[in-house]
């Protein structure tokens, strides 16, 4: 299953409403922008070294990119048909 690591008013969003609207099932994770600077979170680093979201794990899989992990998802989606 897909997960999703998500950060508060960042591009995950739209993953996030992709997953949605194609009712694929997934896991969220949500992280926490630090309070001072806003940045993403180590907790976002250890899973990818960009840090940045959002990122998505599906098995071996790790993207970190919205536009690849639309793709992604999309070509899951389709497979899936
Ligand atoms: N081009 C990347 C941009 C990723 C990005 O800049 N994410 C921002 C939120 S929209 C972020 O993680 N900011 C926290 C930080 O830079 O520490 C994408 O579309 O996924």
């Amino acid at each position: 299953m897909i997960t999703v690591h998500h950060l508060k008013k960042s591009r995950s969003r739209r993953v996030i409403w992709l997953l949605e609207e194609l009712g694929m099932p997934y896991r969220l994770i949500n992280h926490q922008r630090d309070p001072l600077t806003r940045l993403a979170p180590k907790s976002l680093q250890a899973i990818h070294p960009l840090a940045k979201a959002p990122i998505m794990v599906d098995g071996d899989m790790v993207i970190c990119e919205s536009g690849a992990i639309i793709e992604y998802i999309l070509n899951q989606s389709s497979e899936h048909q």
